[in-house]
């Protein structure tokens, strides 16, 4: 039997790029440089399988060149940069990979949210550039993270991890705001209260960590008008997708002290970062790297593996999710 035509996007850890050599007629884009929309394109003509990532956009548009693939195997558990339903129009299959990156995803909320909060960043840069003039009483003071209270906008795997370190780790109480119930025994595990809105849960929140999907459902949920709604010192983390958060409207909430600070790992139009952004001393700024750990990423890559080839023998692909 002929072994399935299979295009990996970007550099994969080693590991899992030999294996799937052995089981698949395997391309790798050695040169690591993102693929254009045509790449993509022209690949969707070309290859039974094509294993994309965040960097890699595929609109409906190029769905239009009546295309061999058969599936689309993310690396990544967020999707937003395909569009699923053209995809699912075509008859073409797309999975993801959950689970395994949860905790270490969730490891960099609380990363940037101790960060911005102690004001780690600024405390380096200033160390760094020769600016320390010693210690003192009133020298970079931040805010207290231990026991203040935390909304999770997303109560998903992420979200949950998220909890479990907040609120076991941290002693911090726990809102939660989720687009349906959850389990009153999960929401036990993290003496956890469930709000219905939004718009309800920002203003008793110390600190606001984003969780939930992003694509067009989400895009700009948090906007000026929720920003407002925040305490005035509080902290927003991101750790979803970019577009879940208006960019403008968050550096001008920065700027205003509007809210205490944030603490961003995706942005709207990665890999560019507005200079209001760039400029504020009250938001810690993090290159995307929730998954990046040598065992989460290999991880991702053998759940990639274990989808496809089930989709190729013929069974249901446990990460389908169009
Ligand atoms: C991935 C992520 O590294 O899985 C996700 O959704 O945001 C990241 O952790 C990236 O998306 C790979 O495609």
């Amino acid at each position: 039997m002929t072994k399935p035509k299979v295009l990996v996007t970007r550099r994969w850890p080693r590991a899992v790029e030999r294996r799937m050599e052995e089981v698949f007629d395997l391309d790798l884009n050695t040169s690591d440089a993102p693929l254009t929309e045509a790449d993509l394109c022209a690949a969707l003509g070309r290859y039974d399988a094509i294993l994309p990532t965040v960097t890699d956009r595929l609109p409906a548009a190029v769905f239009d060149a009546a295309p061999r693939t058969r599936i689309l195997a993310n690396y990544g558990v967020g999707f937003s940069h395909i569009d699923t339903e053209a995809a699912k129009a075509r008859g073409i299959a797309v999975t993801n990979t959950p689970d395994v990156l949860s905790e270490c995803t969730a490891d960099i909320a609380m990363t940037l949210l101790l960060m911005v909060a102690r004001r780690a960043g600024e405390g380096e840069r200033e160390l760094r550039e020769g600016r320390w003039t010693g210690w003192r009483p009133t020298h970079m003071i931040g805010t207290k993270v231990s026991g203040a209270t935390l909304g999770i906008i997303g109560f998903g795997r992420i979200g949950q991890a998220m909890a479990q370190r907040a609120h076991l780790g941290f002693g911090m109480k726990i809102l939660v705001q989720n687009r349906s119930p959850v389990p009153a025994e999960m929401l036990a595990r993290y003496s956890a209260v469930q709000v219905p809105t939004v718009e309800e849960l920002l203003p008793q929140c110390d600190f606001v960590s984003l969780h939930c999907p992003g694509g067009k459902a989400n895009r700009h949920l948090i906007n000026s008008r929720r920003l407002d709604l925040m305490r005035p010192g509080a902290f927003l983390i991101n750790t979803a997708r970019g577009e879940v958060v208006d960019e403008h409207a968050l550096a001008q909430a920065l700027w205003f002290g509007t809210i205490g600070g944030a603490g961003l790992d995706v942005f709207e139009r990665e890999p560019r970062i507005p200079e209001e952004l760039l400029g504020a001393d009250n938001v810690v700024l993090l290159p995307h790297l929730g998954s990046a750990t040598r065992e989460t990423r290999e991880a991702m890559g053998f759940r990639v593996l274990e989808n496809l080839t089930d989709f190729f023998g013929g069974r249901a692909p446990r990460d389908r999710v169009a």
